[in-house]
């Protein structure tokens, strides 16, 4: 199985950048007419699916998707999941004449609108994920994303619940399961990262092997919505089923990024390489988005699109999204379009986010990973213990109702979302030509040390820190992210030297011999900038100021460096060495180490060798997990053996 970065291609798409990924789309105006019946103001509100659609369109993306109106499901593929009776009642929705009527069966059922359209509007929910789960499954389409409501996970065999008539996604799982055999579709993992329980699909898949059912919610215990104990990790399926059904059930509200991920690393993706889905289906609810009125959670952009990228590399990336929740209409629309973008692989995921995972996070994934391991080897070990120390405690909450508690850190949020703004801004200076010239030049940065966690390194591209480090970064002067990223390996000796460093502290930092040697292999991550900003990266890994009249790396250099093989600067510096490792693309990779006779010193002992310090290694350790390169395991014996081996 290739985790994300571990091919020796870019991860994505070609080097033209063109996409060759058949995405589908299915929007269908018709599913804004199911709305509260006397306009009331409701959460689930028609212009959900509208900004989300606006938003792809606006972006220039939804023209490189194939785009399908949605289509109705049948009632004998609705059955495959729903009663007969469920699935006539809703039909009957719409041959009612009052309001009342309708009003009196969705009081029946718990938080649930209806108006006239509402059935047509189900039926088109259900039909069109079944529609895009089949071309997908077919293999006319690569994969997908529905954008769809009413929304489907929380609907259970005989009842509509929680704004969801059918469950949308449910239905497509069964009819490629039972409909479909010859598809060859026999296993299915379905992953429900919407804020709330997927109760309703819990409950489908209840006792069925062939579909893996995943949900990371806001549980609290069982206060939170749909309350009760189902959303529980004691929940594991039954019968055969039993191991099959998998609830990550957060403790508290404010979950981010750092928190799916580290569910994401540590239960979702070693428990899907063992099952081997063939197909993915993903209940896409948005509502544990950053700035939801009912999630209060904070999952940026950029985090969706890494959670999506990492499910991509299974089931030939065969996966279809189905919208669920999500409820901030900014929030939902950036989001989506991060992962249509995913999807599409069309450019690098761009951003960072720099927070550990709560405290109660590790725990909650510690106790899922306890009662899962009797059905998944792979989440048998014990987590050490440096992982989970890297945590954030629980921040005192002064006052908070569920639904309302964004308010309270609403300054957060705003702070956040500015940080994490993934917006190129290129910042205009009144630079001297040098900067104009070698910003139209573009070379890979070859990472080795600490740069290979992306938010470090991005401390050189956009300024600051990140935890560990004890100095701040002033940035580059063009901030634009780098273009692409992808790992390699090279022939080249890593090891760790000198006392102390001013941004680590006490312990030694990562240099590579600048010589190859064929017995040894170096992890580097690549960063795609210009030459101008790999200036600015110079400037400031040697402790120079970067607004310098001239670069210490121009076009001339360059030219010297592809020949020579690598080339020491007048600088004098740490990584006053310049080495060209080949070319990737047909643009050259660089890398910065210590000059030859600097490797001299450190055989001697007149520069000592010295392990990195803990922070140092962790941020290795991190770059090379979230980079899909190593597992934590594999990271830290790497940089041990490179830490311990004599040169
Ligand atoms: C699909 C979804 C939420 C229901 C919340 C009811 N439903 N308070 O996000
Ligand atoms: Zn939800």
């Amino acid at each position: 199985m290739a985790m994300a970065g571990e091919s020796s291609n870019n991860n994505y798409g070609d080097c033209d950048g063109k996409s060759h990924r058949k995405v589908g789309l299915v929007y269908d105006e018709t599913m804004c007419k199911h709305d509260t019946p006397n306009g009331e103001d409701h959460p689930e509100c028609p212009d959900r699916i509208r900004v989300i659609w606006e938003k792809l369109q606006l972006a220039g993306v939804s023209q490189r998707c194939v785009v399908f109106g949605g289509s109705k499901a049948e009632d004998k593929h609705l059955q495959l999941v729903h009663t007969k009776d469920h699935v006539s009642v809703v039909k009957s929705l719409s041959t009612k004449k009052k309001d009342y009527r309708r009003n009196r069966i969705a009081s029946q059922w718990n938080s649930i609108y209806l108006n006239g359209s509402s059935s047509e509007a189900a039926f088109l929910a259900a039909g069109s994920v079944v529609e895009l789960a089949e071309k997908v499954a077919e293999g006319e389409l690569d994969c997908g994303y529905a954008i769809v409501r009413p929304p489907g996970h929380h609907a259970e065999p005989d009842e509509a619940m929680g704004f969801c008539l059918f469950n949308n996604v449910a239905v497509a799982a069964s009819y490629l399961l039972d409909e479909r055999p010859e598809l060859g579709v026999k296993k299915i993992l379905i992953v429900d990262w919407d804020v709330h329980h997927g109760n309703g699909t819990q409950k489908m898949f209840w006792k069925d092997p062939r579909v893996l059912f995943f949900s990371v919610h806001r549980h609290e215990h069982g206060g939170f919505y749909p309350a009760g104990d189902d959303g529980d990790h004691n929940m594991v399926g039954e019968g055969p089923g039993e191991g099959f059904n998998i609830n990550v059930p957060w403790e508290q509200g404010r979950c981010g990024d750092a928190d799916y991920l580290a569910a994401w690393d540590h239960i979702l993706i070693p428990v899907a390489k063992e099952f081997n889905p063939d197909i993915i289906l993903l209940s896409a609810g948005f509502d544990a988005a950053i700035g939801d009125p009912l999630g209060g959670c904070r999952v940026t952009p950029y985090g969706y699109s890494v959670m999506l990228k990492k499910l991509m590399e299974f089931a030939q990336g065969k996966i279809v999204l189905a919208l669920e929740g999500g409820y901030n209409l900014d929030s939902i629309a950036k989001s989506s379009l991060a992962c249509v973008q995913v999807l599409l692989e069309d450019k690098p995921i761009q951003g960072s986010s720099e927070a550990y995972p709560f405290e109660s996070t590790w725990r909650v994934i510690q106790a899922v990973r306890k009662k899962l391991s009797a059905y998944w080897p792979s989440l048998a070990d014990v987590l050490s213990s440096n992982l989970i120390d890297q945590k954030t405690s629980t921040p005192i909450i002064v006052f908070s109702s569920s639904d309302s508690e964004t308010e309270d850190y609403a300054d957060d949020i705003l702070d956040q979302m500015s940080r994490l703004n993934i917006e190129n801004h290129h910042v205009d200076t009144v630079s001297t030509s040098w900067r104009r010239d070698l910003s139209k030049v573009d070379v890979w940065y070859a990472s080795f040390g600490s740069n290979m966690w992306k938010p470090r390194f991005l401390c050189y591209i956009l300024g600051g820190q990140v935890e560990g480090m004890k100095k701040v970064c002033v940035g580059s002067m063009d901030k634009t992210p780098p273009k692409q990223i992808m790992w390699e390996s090279f022939p080249h000796r890593l090891f760790f030297g000198r006392e102390s460093s001013v941004t680590w502290g006490v312990g030694g930092v990562a240099f590579i011999n600048p010589l190859t040697n064929l017995n040894d292999q170096t992890h580097m991550c690549l960063y795609r900038i210009t030459l101008e900003q790999f200036n600015d990266v110079l400037f400031q890994e040697n402790g120079l100021k970067v607004d310098s009249d001239s670069p210490l790396f121009g076009l001339d250099t360059l030219q010297l460096v592809e020949k020579k093989g690598s080339i020491p600067l007048a600088s004098g510096g740490w990584y006053g060495n310049i080495v060209c490792l080949g070319k990737e693309c047909d643009i050259p990779i660089l890398t910065m180490t210590c000059t030859l006779s600097a490797v001299e010193k450190f055989k001697s002992g007149e520069i000592p060798l010295r392990p990195p310090s803990e922070a140092y290694v962790n941020t290795m350790v991190r770059g090379l997990v979230e980079g899909g390169r190593l597992s934590e395991e594999e990271a830290k014996a790497y940089i041990d053996n490179a830490a311990s081996k004599p040169l």
